[in-house]
């Protein structure tokens, strides 16, 4: 058994904004000090972190003088040189300033729209500057409370061309980035615009250059809409578009949680990371949660401790349950691999297929044994088979 101790080759990443999340909720002031980039990034560097993401009004607060922003990204330069710390990913607050208010890139007024891409752009420039290879749009404020105010068809098209604009500038100017974009289905808007994986993925093969452009999913925001986050998961692997991803933990449907990873469904949080394990996923793993406003900051790297630790403590749970003989032998007897075999055989023609025979009384009496499948793999979670 390992220590679950986590190191930077686990990959694990956390934005700027969550351990640094003052607790400030609808109903709830601030709780917690103001947290200095300089100290995050020490402190993540210790727990073992591999990199640190930001908003560029996370680091940067709005208003900076231009020898100001000068002096701050010093500080977080030598920062980053003096821990090793990464910046893999680089993000946009289009969702704070009161202009946002109906969304960045799909605002009924397009002087905001035109205003969204230049804040975009402008921090594309620094996100290469620092080495990092994703930028994840998430578009909070992007949606509706009600339908009479939004021109849905017209919304996608401000989002499409936003993307077109945008991939045409990386590719321009040569730079290794690639854009993952965000699903959430609510919060802070009634409704938000591409509101799941599925409806990203869509959006997706409608642009310019799909190429450059994936999913950056989010555990919670999947389970808000009542969705197997696993599936959506495993459908943006299969698309090759899981360019990010967003680990944290929600219990239903309900408000964005942002629970530290394991603080949720632990069986899909299992699931997951035999998922992202197996399939070879070697991106960044990025931890979106929000410490709880009942933490004081010992509570709040403690919680980050904790999300790397459950990670690497499922990655070893779900490693045992797939090395386990029994469970080897009760896939089989759920015919999981049989169904990576093609439908129609390579020396098969339709004609074989259709005149086959099957005996349904027979085949509609199978038992799939899945209940013995899954409770094999509860037993390999809970620990108690090893
Ligand atoms: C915000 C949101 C997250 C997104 C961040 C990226 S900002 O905290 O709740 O899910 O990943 O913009
Ligand atoms: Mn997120
Ligand atoms: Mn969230």
């Amino acid at each position: 058994m390992s220590d679950y101790r986590p190191v930077p080759a686990d990959k694990f990443t956390f934005g700027l904004w969550t351990v640094g999340w003052r607790g400030v909720n609808t109903f709830g002031e601030p709780i917690r000090p103001e947290l200095d980039s300089v100290e995050a990034v020490r402190r993540l560097a210790d727990l073992g972190a591999y990199g640190i993401t930001f908003h560029d009004d996370d680091l940067v607060p709005p208003g900076s003088s231009a020898s100001e922003r000068e002096a701050i990204l010093k500080r977080f330069r030598s920062a980053l040189e003096e821990t090793g710390l990464a910046v893999p990913m680089v993000t946009t607050n289009l969702f704070s300033h009161p202009v946002f208010r109906d969304g960045g890139f799909t605002s009924n007024s397009r002087d905001v729209r035109r205003y969204a891409i230049r804040k975009v752009i402008r921090n594309i420039e620094l996100a290469v500057s620092l080495g990092a290879k994703t930028y994840v749009c998430w578009g909070g404020q992007d949606g509706a409370e009600s339908e009479a105010g939004k021109n849905d068809a017209a919304a996608l098209d401000r989002l499409r061309e936003a993307f077109d604009i945008l991939t045409s500038y990386v590719r321009d100017k040569g730079y290794d980035l690639r854009f993952a974009i965000e699903p959430k289905p609510n919060e802070p808007r009634g409704d938000v615009l591409l509101p799941t994986v599925g409806h990203a993925l869509a959006f997706i093969n409608e642009l310019e250059h799909p190429e450059l452009v994936g999913v950056n999913p989010e555990v919670g925001h999947e389970q808000m809409a009542g969705l197997n986050f696993v599936h959506g998961v495993a459908q943006a692997l299969w698309s090759d578009k899981l360019y990010h991803i967003d680990l944290n933990g929600q219990r239903g449907v309900k408000y964005d949680q942002d629970l530290r990873f394991g603080g949720g469904d632990i069986k899909e949080s299992f699931f997951l990371v035999d998922l992202l394990e197996r399939e070879g996923y070697d991106g960044t793993l990025q931890f979106d949660f929000k410490p709880p406003r009942t933490e004081d900051m010992d509570g709040v790297w403690e919680s980050a401790a904790a999300c790397m630790r459950n990670y690497l403590i499922f990655k070893e749970r779900a490693a045992a349950f797939r090395a386990d003989p029994e469970v080897v032998q009760a896939l089989e007897a759920s015919r999981v691999p049989e169904l990576s075999q093609p439908t129609l055989g390579a020396e098969e023609s339709l004609s074989d297929l259709l005149s086959e025979e099957i005996d349904l009384d027979r085949v509609g009496e199978r038992g799939y044994h899945f209940e013995r499948l899954d409770q094999l793999a509860l037993e390999h979670l809970l620990g108690v088979r090893r």
